[in-house]
This record gives structure tokens, sequence and C-alpha cells, in this order.
């Protein structure tokens, strides 16, 4: 008899309690009344990109080396968590339908006045460069990307939140007329939008990334088009893909993951060998297009950087 084993990776990270999604999935059927099927844009992709010719930009002496190499780009943007888009790592083609200009980020909360600002706007405010960082997914795999984008911390500077704000809430689009997987029911029930967060004092951190481009030029639609976060140090479900609104909040949000199973996934995800997650082990990680597994190091090696934001917090959950 055949049977078929999944490696650590493939365990789906939608594998949550059937009342969860009972529940999500009433919330989307009274949802799908709303929802109007609309024709798909055009892809605003390649040549016609207006940011284009920004690309590329100086490396950050700093972070030019993640000690392994770069994992090929075609690899990398055509094996994607984006369940937008659907629950498989097959969602480029699907991924390349979202139209990404126009685009504009809200920016609301505690701040001084709230702003919105379109993505070209943004662009012209900031000074991009590279960052090559090593990206730890929950489901034990990693990758290594050239990213391009600048600090999160400009962004707070830009956005002015006043002394109230504790968080940083981070929500992706809502579009189920293009991105199928927030069609109610087609590929299960979730509670979109996506949301991430982290606190004031992790988005000052250096390593703190907002990320516009990979591989020298504006990042494929696949890997979080045209703005998504990266934050090197925590479980890949942190860098939300595609952000449309920024919000500073006095309440500690809770993100999709915890909304879904709140006893596998936390809200500071921080990646940790020794702490596996309830259904599969951490210790190590399998590198994509190499076959390699290698061990898997506290805060994905960057503790030099971001150890120190977590002291004193032992009550708190740092590891899931
Ligand atoms: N909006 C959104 N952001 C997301 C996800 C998602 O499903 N939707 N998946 C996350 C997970 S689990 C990972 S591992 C990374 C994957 O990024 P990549 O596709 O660029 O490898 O995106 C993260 N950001
Ligand atoms: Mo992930």
């Amino acid at each position: 008899m055949f049977i078929r084993r999944r490696k650590g990776w493939e365990i789906p990270e939608s594998f949550v309690t059937p009342e969860h999604l009972f529940f999500n999935r009433r919330q989307a059927m009274a949802a799908a009344g709303a929802a109007t099927l609309l024709a798909v844009g055009s892809p605003a992709r390649g040549e016609t990109d207006p940011s284009a010719g920004l690309y590329p930009a100086k490396t950050n002496p700093k972070f030019a080396d993640a000690g392994r190499p770069i994992t090929d780009e075609a690899y990398n943007t055509t094996f994607n968590n984006y369940y937008e888009f659907g629950t498989t790592k097959r969602i480029s083609s699907a991924a390349a339908k979202l139209p990404i200009r126009p685009w504009t980020i809200a920016i609301d909360g505690e701040v001084e006045k709230p702003l919105t600002l379109g993505i070209d706007d943004l662009l012209k405010q900031v000074s991009l460069e590279e960052r090559i960082y090593r990206h730890r997914c929950v489901e034990a795999w990693s990758m290594v990307v050239p990213w391009t984008g600048f600090p999160l911390a400009r962004l707070v500077e830009i956005a002015r939140p006043t002394a109230k704000a504790k968080y940083v809430r981070f929500e992706t689009f809502n579009r189920p007329e293009v991105a199928d997987g927030q069609q109610p029911g087609l590929f299960g029930a979730y509670p979109w939008p996506y949301v991430e967060g982290v606190s004031m004092a992790e988005a000052a951190s250096d390593l703190a990334f907002l990320v516009t481009g990979a591989y020298g030029k504006p990042v494929a639609n696949s890997m979080g088009a045209p703005i998504r976060l990266h934050l090197p140090w925590k479980y890949g479900f942190k860098s939300i893909k595609a952000i449309v609104k920024v919000s500073f909040a006095v309440q500690r949000p809770l993100n999709f993951w915890q909304q879904l199973a709140e006893n596998e996934y936390g809200f500071w995800a921080n990646v940790n060998p020794d702490v596996p997650h309830p259904r599969w082990s951490q210790a190590q990680e399998e590198v994509i297009g190499t076959g390699d597994r290698v061990p898997t190091k506290l805060f994905n090696g960057y503790g030099d950087f971001v150890a120190s934001l977590y002291a004193g917090m032992d009550g708190e959950k740092l590891y899931m």
C-alpha cells in the first residue's frame, strides 16, 4: 500500500480546530451578501511599474551577508504562503492578478493626524536600501532573500504617533473579487483581512524592515507587492504582505493566525528551536531549494539585534 509522507513543512497552518472554522464560516457567509464580483484589473507589473527605476538599491553593508546562499529567485517567487490566493504554495499566477496601482496606505489610530499615503508618494519620502535576510517559516522551512526597502522606524516617523501608542497594527487588503482565498467558503473560512502587529519597541528595532523590492527590482506580487513587512527574527507569518493600513494602537492586536488557533500561534512569535509548535518540532529547518536541513537558531540568529527587546518579559509567550 502506498502511503504518501508529508514533509514537516507541508503540514498546513490551516489545520485548525473545526470549531474555529465553523465560527468563521458563519461570519464569512454573512459577509458574502456584501461581496460584489468585479472584473479583474490588468496587472501593473514589470515595465509598467512606476517605481521600477528605483531599483536596484545600494546594499546596507551590515546586512550584506546572511551566512547562506541567496535562494533562487524563481523558487522564491513561486513557493509562497499567501492565503488570500489559496492554501497551497503555488499561488504566484493568481497573485499576479492583484492590481498594485493605485495603492494607498491609511495611517490611523493614535497619531497626531490620520493620513493616507499613495505608495509612490511614500517611496519619495524614504531612501531605499538592500538587505539580505534569512526568513524562517513556522512550518520549518527557510529561505534567504535580498530584500529592498526601508526601516519600519522611518514609517513610524512619517506617521507621528502619540505617546499613547503601544503597538503598530498592520492590515492586508480584503478584495474577494480578486483574491479567491477571500471568497467565503472556497478554501475554508478565514478571518480576513490578514492582520499582524508589533510593539512600538520592536518597530524601532534596527532589523524591522518594510519591503518594496526583492532581487533588485519591485517585489513580486506573490511575495507581497507593493509593500510588505519583514521581521527576520520572528516566524514568517509575522511578515505581513500587501499592507493597506497601519494603525497605532493602545491594545495589543490579535493577529490572523491567533484568531484561527490561539493555542498554536501567539503575538510575539520569536524563533526558538527549543520551543516546539504543538504539532511539530522547531529544532531544524529545511533550506528551500537546497534539500539541506540545518539547526534553527534562537531569534533566527539575530539575537544580538533583538534579544534585549524582551528583557524582563518572562511571563509572556515569546516563542509561539
Ligand atoms: N497577507 C499575508 N501575509 C503573509 C501570509 C499570508 O498568507 N497573507 N503568509 C505569511 C507566511 S506564513 C510566510 S512564511 C510569509 C511567506 O513569504 P514569501 O511568500 O515571500 O516566502 O508571508 C507571510 N505573510
Ligand atoms: Mo510561514
